[in-house]
């Protein structure tokens, strides 16, 4: 069982919504979005089992426990994640919990699913209005991911507001503009260079006057390594907080999967200036080594709250560690 949008979202009152016809969003015509995650994964499944198949498994030594390091580190886990589910494999084959090659594999899976309980996977919905700030570098998927998130949370009964505080590009305005649309619901916008605080004042101004349930802010997203990004991320969140007080309830940081361990140190600079409280791990339609997945969530300690797996309104998921670890590692 695959989690639901429904369960995604914290602080929903109604039913869940009728399954929507295939036709209406574009997802699903390529067939079930998990054949579609283990199709944007292959590559990284491949290369896992091919440089797997060399171990004997009834002889668990020392060079098994090194090809599964170079494995992981390969396929994009980071360093001290491979060196965590290492020991986590070694100690069950000491145990005698691991003898042959299904043990290997069911062990594995469960190392790395365990790899990602980190924090709440859901997204806090439950606040009148709440506020939803997304992050990350240009290109990552930030203005994608707020439309098909607003998409999701309208089919859920909630009214939506988007604020669109990435001014320093106009096409980034026009381009929120076309997913509102889409996902039928209002922009708050102001010229291109103006003060992202200011747009996200009128936002939860204009959020009260129509009653909007949650607003979602897009944000800019250059050059993380300039720090003036970085003090206008939390001028916005100052602005926010002012207004209402717990807020941004959430704020999601998007990383664009096929970037690797580049993304994870994207993901440490904005987790240091801003408090994100969860990951959505894009582009994994791609040819991404989604090893990336075990590394950000265990090394920042992040959850991985959706995955985007493609342009389409219905190419966003929620995340499910189970169908991850299964797509990623097969066996
Ligand atoms: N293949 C694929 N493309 C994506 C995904 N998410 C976003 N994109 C594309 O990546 C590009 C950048 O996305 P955008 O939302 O503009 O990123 P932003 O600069 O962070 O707002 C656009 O062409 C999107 O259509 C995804 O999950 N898979
Ligand atoms: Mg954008």
């Amino acid at each position: 069982m695959t989690k639901s949008w429904h369960q995604v979202f914290k602080g929903l009152s109604g039913a869940p919504p009728e399954p929507v016809a295939a036709a209406e969003t574009g997802g699903e015509k390529k067939g079930g979005w998990l054949k579609r995650l283990r199709k944007g994964l292959a590559k990284s499944r491949q290369t896992m089992q091919q440089q797997l198949s060399a171990i004997m498994f009834d002889r668990l030594d020392a060079e098994v426990w090194e090809q599964l390091e170079e494995t992981l580190i390969y396929a994009d886990c980071g360093v001290a994640s491979t060196v965590h589910v290492v020991e986590a494999m070694e100690q069950a084959a000491n145990q005698g919990i691991i003898r042959d090659r299904d043990q290997f594999y069911t062990h594995l899976k469960q190392s790395l699913v365990d790899m990602f309980a980190v924090g709440d996977y859901q997204i806090d919905v439950s606040h009148q209005p709440s506020v939803i700030m997304v992050v990350g570098v240009n290109g990552t998927g930030k203005t994608t991911t707020i439309g098909k998130i607003a998409y999701h949370l309208k089919r859920e009964g909630k009214s939506v507001l988007l604020a669109a505080a990435d001014t320093f590009r106009a096409a980034a305005i026009e381009q929120l503009v076309e997913w509102g649309k889409r996902a039928d619901c209002p922009v708050i916008r102001q010229e291109h260079g103006s003060d992202p605080g200011a747009v996200v004042f009128d936002a939860i101004a204009a959020s009260r006057s129509r009653g909007s349930d949650v607003i979602i802010v897009d944000t800019a997203g250059r050059l993380h390594t300039q720090v003036p990004l970085m003090e206008e991320l939390k001028k916005i969140r100052r602005v926010i907080a002012k207004q209402i007080p717990e807020g941004p309830h959430e704020t999601l940081l998007t990383v664009d999967a096929t970037t690797g361990q580049n993304g994870l140190i994207q993901a440490r600079l904005f987790g240091e200036a801003v408090a994100v409280s969860g990951i959505v791990l894009t582009k994994l339609d791609g040819t991404a080594k989604g090893g990336i997945a075990v590394a950000i969530s265990h090394e920042l300690g992040l959850p991985i709250k959706l995955l985007g797996i493609g342009e389409q309104m219905d190419d966003l998921r929620p995340f499910d560690a189970a169908g991850f670890a299964e797509a990623l590692v097969a066996g």
